[in-house]
């Protein structure tokens, strides 16, 4: 969060004599946005529909966090994106919260970036709204995520449109905000594309007010989950959580899926084709993980062997998060401090976004 500094400077000490508190929070909000001055815009968000994963944290916070000196960082906990699936709603509160916890925790240092909830601004769902006018039925239902995620829906009951508008809101959030780049996982990167298509549209049917904004892919794309098939996914049960016990984490992983040809001890294995090998990639220091690779290619070391060299350096990586997590999770004024702040500079944008939006759609009342 942006902290106002007392002033110290006698000259600006008899000026405050003259300012109204509004001109002082003014003259302070200026002054914070000194850092951010000339920067492009760089959006993105995860919902708050689960415990935060590897997956999170390696698709996106972890490349979230190499961009806080190069663009001017707004990063969202996107709770309406999380109820477009069966939710509990008891628990979406405490969700949200935790998921601004976490992202502060892995790294994302609020006096770096602004952190906001995605309800706490309205004009989130309005803009959605009219983007969904210049937006083809066809383009929704041909999205990879509505199709999957409709194919779990419809096992429990019937899918929602909110499910097949996901992608208006998405392109909504980054729009609202004219970001101009929007560091995802390569899950989002059809989304994404469809984000430039609505702004296209929009720009040609009302004149030009949205820039396209251009995907920052991470460098890991799709980490799948323990059970080395599908996507790690909060929702699928097949993930590692940024914060959870150490005992639970090795639980996971000690029997997660490995190379299918490894069947007995002693057959040899491909690390090409197994999924605990690619985790090494993220979290093993080079000379520990070739050695991995050549103990299973000769069966020198049990698929075990090698997950516990894994769970060694994973925890090194999240131990601190965890630890962290557990501080602040406790600091509920100053967490809740950080995402007034957030919601206050995002108001501001995007109220201004939106008076321009209307103006060009020709909304306005006739005096
Ligand atoms: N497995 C993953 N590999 C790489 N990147 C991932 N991301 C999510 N899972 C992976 C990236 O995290 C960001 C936020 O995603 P999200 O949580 O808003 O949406 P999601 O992709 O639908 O996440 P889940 O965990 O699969 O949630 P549920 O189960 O609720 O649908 C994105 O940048 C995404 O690329």
């Amino acid at each position: 969060m942006p902290r106002a500094r007392p002033f110290t400077d006698p000259g600006l000490h008899n000026l405050r004599a003259t300012l109204t508190v509004r001109d002082m929070i003014r003259i302070i909000e200026l002054f914070a946005g000194e850092k951010t001055m000339g920067k492009k815009i760089a959006f993105s968000g995860i919902q708050p529909s689960g415990e935060l994963h590897i997956g999170n944290y390696l698709g996106a916070i972890r490349s979230w966090i190499d961009l806080l000196d190069k663009y001017d960082c707004i990063f969202c906990i996107v709770d309406y994106h999380a109820v477009t699936a069966p939710y509990e709603p008891s628990e979406l509160a405490r969700r949200t919260y935790e998921a601004a916890v976490v992202y502060i925790a892995s790294g994302l240092d609020p006096d770096r970036c602004t952190i906001f909830v995605q309800s706490d601004v309205p004009e989130h769902t309005e803009l959605q709204w009219l983007l969904g006018t210049v937006t083809p039925l066809g383009d929704l239902f041909r999205m990879t995520q509505y199709k999957e995620k409709a194919k779990e829906v419809k096992t429990r009951q019937s899918v929602c449109s909110g499910l097949l508008c996901y992608p208006i809101l998405q392109a909504a959030d980054i729009l609202l905000y004219k970001a101009e780049a929007v560091p995802v996982g390569e899950d989002q990167a059809q989304h994404l594309e469809l984000t430039r298509e609505i702004a296209r549209h929009f720009n040609r049917r009302f004149g030009t007010i949205f820039p396209e904004p251009r995907t920052l892919l991470s460098e890991a794309k799709r980490i799948l989950g323990v059970d080395g098939e599908r996507k790690m996914s909060k929702s699928l049960g097949n993930h590692l959580g940024l914060t959870e016990p150490p005992e639970a984490i090795w639980e996971k992983l000690r029997t997660a899926k490995t190379d299918p040809a490894r069947i007995r001890r002693n057959d040899p294995g491909d690390p090409e084709r197994c999924n605990i090998y690619t985790y090494h990639t993220f979290f093993t220091p080079k000379e520990e993980r070739i050695k991995c690779a050549e103990g299973c290619r000769t069966a020198a070391i049990g698929c075990v062997d090698c997950k516990k060299v894994l769970f060694k350096h994973l925890m090194q990586t999240l131990d601190p998060i965890r630890e962290r997590f557990n501080e602040l999770v406790k600091q509920k004024d100053y967490i809740n401090g950080v995402l007034d702040a957030g919601r206050d500079r995002c108001r501001e944008i995007a109220r201004a976004t939106m008076e321009e939006v209307r103006g060009a759609m020709g909304i306005r009342r006739l005096h």
